[in-house]
C-alpha cells in the first residue's frame, strides 16, 4: 500500500521464522470460539460466536456489494455497540481497513482523516451522545455513508447486512494493512497508524496469552473500543481469539458498569487512570457484587503505586498496569510478577523480540537505570505514520526505532517506570492532546495573537489543559474559547480547562516558549 512503509525484509524474514507473525488474518479472530457460547452481551444483544460470525459475514457481504474491496479505507466512528464489533469485523474480512475515529471527534477530525485516507465510505450511528452524526456527515464528501439507526437519505446499516447472498472477494494478505489507529499526536495535524494483520494478530494473541485469557474470560470494554487498549491489548480481539465473553458499556462509571460487572460476572477489565479511580471510591459505598472480578487492567497515562496498591483490598482483584500505545510497544506488567513491581512500574515488554533503548536528548543510550527517551522497534511497532515522510523522519531513527516521546527509566528486571515526557502533548486522563494541534486552532481565533497550551497537573485526570493567550483586543472568555472550537469542530475532550491571559511567553535559550517555565508559574 501506498503511504505504508513495510519492515525491512531481514527483519520480515526473522519475524516470520522466529513465529511471531503467522498467517492469521483479523477477520479469522472469532474462529477460536465455541460456536454456541456467548461471544458478544451489548445492551439487551447477546450473540453467540455462530451469531456475531453470521452477522459478520453478511455485512461484509453487504461491504463487498457497495464495491469496497481489499485495500480500500473506511472510516469508523461508531460507539460501543455490537454494530462497532460486527462492522469491525466485516471490513477486515474484506481486507478493507477500518480507520478507527473515536465517538468524541468531530468535523476537523473526521474531515482530515477522510481526505488522508482517501476514505471509501463512513460508518456513524444516527445520533450519539446528543451529536447528530448524519449532519456531520452532509458536510464530508465521502461516496457512501453508512448509518446505524435512521439512515434518512443515507444507507441503513441494517440494509448492508439484511441481503444474505454471498460475495465472493478477495482474502487479504497477512502482510497487507489490516486496520489504522489513530495516534495521540503531537504535530498540527492527527496521524494514522497503519497496523498489519500479522502484526496486529501478534499484538492481541500474545497479549492474550500474557493475561491469561481463556474461554472462561468476561472482558467488559468501558473505554471506547475503537481504542487499542480495549480493542487488541488483549482487548475485544484477544478475547474472542481465546473463545471467551465481550461485554460492552457505554462507559466506566460505576452507575452503568457495577451492575454489567454483577450481571454477567464479568472478570477483567481495562481502564484508564481515572476511571480507576471512580472504581476505588465508588466500591465502598455500593450494592453490587463485584467478586467476580480477578484482575483490573489500568494504562494509557500514569497510575500511581498507592492507588494501585489499593486496588486488591479495595476491588478483590489483582491489578496490571500496562504502558501501551497504539504505535504498538506493550508493556505489562506479568500476573506472577512481585506486588511490589506490579505496584510501582509500567511494566515489562509483551514481547522477547520488542528491542528497547533509553537515550539521552543526543541520542546517546544511558546508564542502566538512568531516565531517557523510550526508543523502540519489535514485530509490532510501526516503522512509519501512514503518508507523513517528513514526520517520519522525526520520529524514527535512521535505523527504525520509534522514538515514543515518553522519559523512562528501566529496571534490572526489565520493567519500565515513566518518569515524564520529552513530546509536545497533554495527557488528560488517557485522552491524549497534541500542543500545537490546539494551538493552530486557537490562532485561528480572531483576538488571539499567539497561543502555548500546557499540561497542569490534576488530582484525578493526571493532567488538565490550559492556554495561554496572548490576545489583541477583547479578550475571549474560557466559554466563548471552547464555544469557538466547537464551531470549528474540535473534540471536546482537546478543548482546554483554563485559558490564562499573558503579555509574552518566556523562551528558552533556543528563542522557543518554555512550556516548562509557563507550567510552573501557574502556582
Ligand atoms: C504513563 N503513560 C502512559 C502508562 C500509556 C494500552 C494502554 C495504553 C495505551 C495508550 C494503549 C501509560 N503510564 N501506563 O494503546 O494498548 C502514554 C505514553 C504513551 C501514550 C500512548 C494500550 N500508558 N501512556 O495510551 O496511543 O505517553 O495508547 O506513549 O493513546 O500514552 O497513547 P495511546
Amino acid at each position: 500500500m501506498e503511504g505504508f512503509t513495510p519492515w525491512p525484509e531481514e527483519f520480515e524474514a526473522r519475524y516470520v521464522a522466529e513465529g511471531y507473525w503467522s498467517d492469521r488474518l483479523l477477520g479469522d479472530v472469532l474462529r477460536g470460539g465455541d460456536p454456541e457460547r456467548v461471544a458478544l452481551v451489548a445492551g439487551d444483544e447477546r450473540l453467540t460466536y455462530a451469531e456475531l460470525d453470521r452477522r459478520a459475514g453478511r455485512t461484509a457481504a453487504g461491504f463487498a456489494r457497495l464495491g469496497i474491496r481489499r485495500g480500500d479505507r473506511v472510516v469508523v466512528q461508531l460507539p460501543n455497540t455490537s454494530s462497532f464489533v460486527v462492522v469491525f469485523l466485516a471490513l477486515v474480512r474484506i481486507g478493507a481497513a477500518p480507520v478507527l475515529a473515536l465517538p468524541a471527534h468531530r468535523s476537523s477530525e473526521i474531515g482530515y482523516l477522510c481526505e488522508l485516507s482517501e476514505a471509501r465510505a463512513y460508518v456513524i450511528p444516527d445520533v450519539h451522545g446528543g451529536f447528530d452524526h448524519r449532519e456531520l456527515a452532509r458536510s464530508l464528501s465521502v461516496e457512501h455513508v453508512v448509518v446505524d439507526g435512521d439512515a434518512q437519505e443515507f444507507l441503513a446499516l441494517a440494509d448492508l447486512e439484511a441481503d444474505p447472498g454471498e460475495v465472493s472477494c478477495e482474502r487479504p494478505d497477512p502482510a497487507d494493512v489490516g486496520v489504522f489507529l489513530l495516534s495521540g499526536g503531537t504535530t498540527g495535524l492527527p496521524k494514522l497508524i497503519p497496523r498489519t494483520h500479522r502484526d496486529y494478530v501478534y499484538n492481541l494473541e500474545a497479549s492474550a496469552e500474557v493475561c491469561g485469557f481463556t474461554p472462561a474470560t468476561v472482558y467488559l470494554v468501558v473505554l471506547p473500543v475503537a481504542h487499542n487498549f480495549a480493542l487488541a491489548c488483549p482487548g475485544v480481539l484477544g478475547v474472542f481469539a481465546r473463545g471467551g465473553t465481550v461485554v460492552l458499556a457505554p462507559s466506566g462509571s460505576p452507575d452503568e458498569a457495577f451492575p454489567l460487572i454483577e450481571r454477567e460476572r464479568v472478570t477483567v477489565c481495562a481502564m484508564v487512570p481515572p476511571i480507576a479511580l471512580l472504581w476505588l471510591e465508588a466500591a465502598s459505598w455500593s450494592k453490587e457484587d463485584l467478586s467476580s472480578l480477578e484482575l483490573l487492567q489500568v494504562g494509557g497515562a500514569k497510575f500511581a503505586a498507592e492507588r494501585a496498591a489499593q486496588v486488591p483490598g479495595v476491588l478483590g482483584c489483582a491489578v496490571q498496569q500496562v504502558l501501551g500505545m497504539a504505535e504498538g510497544l506493550l508493556n505489562y506488567t506479568r500476573l506472577d510478577d512481585p506486588r511490589e513491581l506490579v505496584d510501582t512500574t509500567q511494566g515489562r515488554p509483551l514481547s522477547p523480540a520488542d528491542e528497547i533503548r533509553v537515550v539521552d536528548s543526543e541520542g546517546a543510550e544511558v546508564a542502566p537505570g538512568e531516565v531517557g527517551e523510550l526508543l523502540t522497534r519489535g514485530p509490532y511497532t510501526l516503522r512509519g505514520y501512514y503518508r507523513a515522510p517528513e514526520h517520519n523522519a522525526r520520529s524514527f531513527t535512521p535505523d527504525g526505532f520509534y522514538r515514543t516521546g515518553d522519559l523512562v527509566r528501566q529496571l534490572p528486571t526489565g520493567h519500565l517506570v515513566v518518569e515524564g515526557r520529552a513530546k509536545d502533548q497533554i495527557n488528560r486522563g488517557g485522552d491524549k492532546i497534541s500542543a500545537e494541534e490546539l494551538e493552530n486552532h486557537l490562532l485561528a481565533h480572531p483576538a488571539v495573537h499567539d497561543a502555548a497550551v500546557v499540561g497542569i497537573p490534576d488530582a484525578a485526570m493526571g493532567e488538565r489543559t490550559c492556554a495561554f493567550l496572548i490576545v489583541r483586543g477583547q479578550a475571549p472568555t474560557l466559554r466563548e474559547v471552547k464555544a469557538f472550537l466547537k464551531e470549528r469542530g474540535v473534540a471536546a475532550y482537546k478543548w482546554p480547562d483554563r485559558i490564562r491571559l499573558v503579555e509574552t511567553f518566556p523562551r528558552t535559550p533556543v528563542g522557543k516558549v518554555s512550556k516548562k517555565e509557563l507550567a510552573t508559574g501557574l502556582g
